[in-house]
C-alpha cells in the first residue's frame, strides 16, 4: 500500500494516526507530495487534487478522502480497536465527531492559506473571521460534549479531533484556545501522550518542492 500525503496536512496526519493505531506502519510505503506542486501525479489519483490518497491492491484503488481511507484500513484489519464502533449510537457519534474534526481542519487550513499565501491586499478579514468563528463554535461544542470523547479506546472521531486541535496549535499558535476550554484541554493533553498520536502530529518534515512560493498546508 502506498500513501500519498504531506506531513503538515492534518487530513493526512489523521490517516497516519490510524495507521499507527492499527499497527500497519510497516506495510505502508510513504510518498510525500505537496498538493499545490505543479506536475505531480496527484490529479490522476484524486480528481480533487488533494492529499491524502491511498493506493492499494484492490479494484477500488486509488482511495480518497481521509475518511474513506481510514474506514478501509480499519475494515481490512477487522477493526481490532473499534475505531468505527458497531453499535449504531456509538458509531454515529464517532462519525459526527470525525465530521467535526475534518471541518475544523478545513477551517484552519483556509484561515492559514488566506493569511499566509495571499498578498495582504487581497486578504479578506470577513473570510478570516468566518473561519475563526467556525473553530470557536466547534470548541464550544466539544467542551459541552467532552463526555463523548474517549482516551483509552479512541474512535475515529477522537483521532480526528485531536489532530485538528494539534493542527490549530501548529499553524495558528496565536489562537490561544486552551484557557477557555479546560475540560477539552485536559482531554487533549492526555491524548497527546498516546504514542500513535505523538508520532502523527502535523509538522514540517519534507523539503518544500522547488519553485513553491506558497505556504504548505
Ligand atoms: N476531505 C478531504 C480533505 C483533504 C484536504 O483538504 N487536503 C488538503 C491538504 S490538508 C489539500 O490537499 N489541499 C489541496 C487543494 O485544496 O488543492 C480529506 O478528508 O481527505
Amino acid at each position: 500500500m502506498k500513501l500519498h500525503y504531506w506531513r503538515a496536512s492534518p487530513h493526512a496526519c489523521k490517516v497516519l494516526a490510524v495507521v499507527h493505531h492499527l499497527g500497519l506502519k510497516d506495510i505502508l510505503e510513504h510518498n510525500p507530495i505537496h498538493p499545490w506542486e505543479k506536475e505531480t501525479p496527484l490529479p490522476s489519483l484524486n480528481p480533487l487534487g488533494k492529499v491524502p490518497v491511498l493506493e492499494c491492491d484492490e479494484d477500488f484503488s486509488p482511495l480518497f478522502d481521509s475518511g474513506v481511507i481510514c474506514e478501509y484500513l480499519a475494515s481490512k484489519a477487522n477493526d481490532p480497536k473499534n475505531l468505527f464502533p458497531k453499535d449504531l449510537s456509538a458509531r454515529i457519534k464517532a462519525l459526527r465527531l470525525q465530521a467535526l474534526g475534518d471541518g475544523m481542519m478545513e477551517a484552519a487550513v483556509l484561515h492559514v492559506v488566506e493569511q499566509h499565501a495571499r498578498p495582504p491586499i487581497l486578504q479578506s478579514s470577513d473570510w478570516l473571521e468566518r473561519q475563526r468563528l467556525k473553530l470557536e463554535n466547534a470548541l464550544h461544542f466539544l467542551e459541552n460534549h467532552v463526555l463523548e470523547l474517549q482516551i483509552e479506546t479512541p474512535t475515529i472521531g477522537d483521532i480526528a479531533i485531536v489532530i485538528a486541535l494539534s493542527y490549530m496549535n501548529f499553524r495558528l499558535p496565536s489562537y490561544v484556545w486552551h484557557p477557555a476550554y479546560p475540560s477539552l484541554t485536559a482531554w487533549f493533553e492526555k491524548m497527546l501522550r498516546l504514542p500513535e498520536i505523538a508520532e502523527s502530529l502535523p509538522k514540517e518534515m519534507h523539503t518544500m518542492p522547488e519553485k513553491m512560493d506558497r505556504l504548505e498546508n
